[in-house]
């Protein structure tokens, strides 16, 4: 027995889309959009919804998804044939060209909607923040990082983040985007590469194994010349597996606290990638919920408005967790929250069989082995706290 109410002084508005869910990526390909949904039904099984503005939102326009993305790509994302019919021979090259097709980023019915409802979500998340008519938005259909303005990559088709920021720079002088997805958020570091308003920091899996996109080095700051605005505006802080809440959580404050110290941002836009949560099918590190959590939980202390976007996330039960908590993080309830799940597990008492209701040690699975050491994890402070002496706000 609890009441959820709204929290004080501030508003969370949450941005859902349902009819983002029946599209099909393939049935054994990674990414499910299910898990939207599966997230929307805990937050409303613990009532959090009363707690926000809840917006169905819309298919974004054309004209906006071209606001970053171009032309002769949006006209083919829009008519080209799902894999299964024959192949225009008129365009040979174009799915090469725009990398449309193949396993990550096939052509599936109803792509260009599913499409334009992510995007939808995170601008109408953008355009509350906008209007001051939202503190925090969420929007966990968005969060699409890796699409180039005319190239799909990794997933991800049109970049929903950077269609958001563009319109937040209407509204606010300085975006400081963060990036907790296991990859790295190569396609809005990229769109904003030469300019000072908008400040990229992503935390990824790099080297020395391969690992996609490849992108992200500790000495990737942004353009080298001094001459151009975006010099040390792109921050990248590589990962090696396993890394633990304690080791990430050390990291974040002291890299994002110092960030905000020097770059000083009006609004935050989070991307909340859950594929860097332990036994995520594609993932490398070992957070817990309540570790990537506390990535939300520190930018929040901030004060500032803030978008959190969705992104990876490829083991969907762990996804609608990591999200529902980050949503209770929003509204304040996160400590609530957390001592009323031990409680609502009742049906574990009549069911004695471990497999068919398995444990939440089960479901993790073993732990990685831990191979980012604390030296070379100061290493990284280091260099990023030597980069920020350049940026003054
Ligand atoms: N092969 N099926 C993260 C985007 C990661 C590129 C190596 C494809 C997969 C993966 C697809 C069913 C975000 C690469 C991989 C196999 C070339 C990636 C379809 C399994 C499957 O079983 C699969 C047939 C598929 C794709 C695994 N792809 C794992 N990793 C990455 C892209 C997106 O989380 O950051 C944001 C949403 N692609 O490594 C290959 C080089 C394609
Ligand atoms: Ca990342
Ligand atoms: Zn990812």
């Amino acid at each position: 027995e609890y009441n959820i109410t709204r929290p004080k002084g501030y508003t969370v508005s949450y941005h859902f889309n349902p009819d983002m869910e029946p599209h099909h990526f393939g049935l054994t390909h990674p990414m499910k959009p299910f898990r939207l949904t599966l997230t929307k039904s805990l937050v409303t099984a613990y009532g959090m919804n009363f707690a926000m503005d809840n917006y169905n939102t819309r298919i974004a326009t054309y004209q906006e998804l071209n606001s970053f993305h171009t032309s002769d790509y949006l006209d083919y994302l829009h008519m080209a044939p799902p894999e299964e019919m024959p192949r225009d021979i008129d365009n040979p090259d174009k799915e090469v060209k725009f990398n449309l097709g193949g396993s990550d980023c096939p052509l599936f019915h109803g792509l260009y909607d599913y499409c334009s409802m992510s995007a939808g979500s995170s601008l109408d998340a953008a355009r509350k923040i906008c209007n001051k008519q939202s503190d925090i938005a969420i929007a966990w259909g968005g969060g699409l990082h890796h699409a180039k303005k005319s190239e799909a990559s990794g997933f991800c088709y049109i970049n929903d983040i950077v269609l958001a920021i563009l319109q937040l720079l209407r509204c606010y002088p300085r975006v400081l985007y963060i990036d907790i997805d296991v990859h790295h958020g190569d396609g809005v570091e990229e769109a904003f590469y030469s300019t000072d308003r908008v400040m990229t920091c992503s935390f990824h899996k790099f080297a020395p194994d391969v690992f996609f996109p490849g992108t992200g080095g500790l000495d990737d700051n942004g353009p080298k010349s001094e001459h151009n605005p975006g010099a040390h505006h792109a921050i990248n802080v590589p990962l090696n597996d396993g890394i633990t809440d304690e080791q990430y959580g050390h990291l974040f404050q002291s890299i994002i606290g110092k960030i905000n110290e020097k770059f000083r941002p009006s609004v935050i836009a989070l991307q909340c990638g859950a594929d860097s949560l332990a036994g995520d099918r594609l993932g490398r590190f070992n957070l817990q919920v309540q570790g990537h959590g506390a990535c939300a939980k520190f930018c929040k202390t901030f004060g500032i408005p803030m978008i959190m976007f969705g992104g990876g996330g490829y083991t969907p039960r762990n996804v609608a967790r990591a999200w529902a908590y980050e949503t209770s993080v929003a509204i304040d309830i996160d400590e609530k929250i957390n001592k009323i799940i031990p409680d609502h597990t009742p049906w574990r008492k009549h069911f004695v069989q471990e497999e068919l209701f398995p444990s939440l040690e089960q479901i993790l699975g073993d732990p990685r082995v831990n191979r980012n050491s604390q030296k070379r994890l100061q290493e990284i402070i280091q260099h990023v706290h030597e980069q920020l002496r350049f940026v003054n706000a």
